[in-house]
């Protein structure tokens, strides 16, 4: 199956809402007798409607909004502004380097987010990918606060034709941690994905266990966690960002996943997860399937958000 488009097609309830009201602004904005003028107040106020509908958020919305103001004096067509504005969103983003690139193998990705958002379902994608790039993945199930969760990831790894580390419930999950990383060392597997719980008994502990998790991982192997990737629910929207801050500061996350992109009709949540938490997206999910995650592209995004549909 290919990936092109695969995010085009996540997005398409989002488009379907907001395209044809796009168009009609930037028609209206773009007409030959307007060019070289001064873009007016209603085309500003309707874009920074659409945008906020879209769930871009308002502080991403103020700054593409002030930009397209600032620069559509020159003449340039408001579609190619308003793209290149929210490119530059995702653009100015500093990419955290995970590790340097001398670090011994293997690489250990650590995968970490409130309950119910994707994540057990995202270490399943991902093994799926690494495998089918050629890599030797194994994944450890740090969730063990829940029976289920084991069971679920289990099921995810026999898809995907890899091994599992796994304990019994109620386990240890740092001691879970350490088992997979140190037999994924002595059998030469790489990358070691390791799932986590969304919730424990408190906050305080699931932070604190994540905290173990870090610790454990990189007296195994130094500077694991190489990635600590957050996954969010694309369906949540903005709701989710405040949970994300919480663990952006205590799990040194480093990048993000947007899941159930295609679930939702305000895709353009990924500009305000980007623009506010100042972390990458990595990766979305666009399905429930193994291979319905796809490597993000904020080119193909933005093309996507606002295709011309004439
Ligand atoms: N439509 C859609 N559903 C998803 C996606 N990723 C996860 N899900 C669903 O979201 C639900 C919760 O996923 P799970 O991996 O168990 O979340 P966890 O609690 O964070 O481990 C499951 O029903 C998944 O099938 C996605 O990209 N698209
Ligand atoms: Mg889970």
């Amino acid at each position: 199956m290919s990936v092109f488009g695969r995010i085009r097609d996540s997005l398409s309830r989002t488009t379907q809402q907001i395209v044809q009201r796009f168009d009609a602004i930037v028609q209206r904005a773009d007409a030959p007798e307007r060019r070289m003028r001064e873009v007016d107040v209603a085309t500003l106020d309707a874009l920074e409607e659409l945008l906020i509908s879209a769930d871009v958020g308002l502080p991403a919305t103020s700054r593409i909004v002030a930009a397209v103001r600032a620069r559509a004096r020159h003449g340039e067509s408001l579609r190619d502004l308003v793209k290149q504005e929210i490119r530059s969103v995702f653009d100015s983003v500093e990419e955290r380097p995970s590790s340097p690139a001398e670090s011994a193998p293997p690489r250990v990705v650590l995968v970490v987010g409130v309950n119910g958002t994707g994540k057990t379902t995202t270490v399943g994608k991902l093994a799926n990918l690494y495998r089918k790039s050629g890599a030797t993945p194994l994944v450890c199930a740090a969730d063990t606060f829940r029976a289920a969760a084991v069971e679920q990831l289990e099921i995810w790894a026999c898809r995907a034709g890899v091994d599992i580390v796994r304990a019994k419930e109620g386990a240890d999950p740092a001691a879970v941690v350490f088992d997979a990383v140190s037999s994924g060392k002595a059998r030469g597997r790489d990358p070691i994905l390791i799932d986590t719980a969304g919730r424990i008994h408190t906050r305080v502990n699931l932070m604190n266990e994540l905290e173990k998790i870090r610790r454990i991982a990189g007296r195994e192997v130094p500077g694991a966690p190489h990635d600590v990737l957050l996954v969010l629910d694309a369906t949540v929207g903005q709701n989710g960002l405040s949970q994300a801050r919480e663990f952006t500061s205590v799990a040194g996350v480093n990048g993000i996943v947007l899941a159930k992109l295609d679930g939702t009709a305000k895709g353009g949540v990924a500009v305000a997860i980007a623009h506010d938490l100042r972390l990458p997206i990595r990766y979305v999910g666009v399905g429930e399937a193994i291979d319905d995650l796809v490597p993000f592209s904020a080119a193909e995004y933005v093309d996507a958000l606002f295709e011309e549909k004439w």
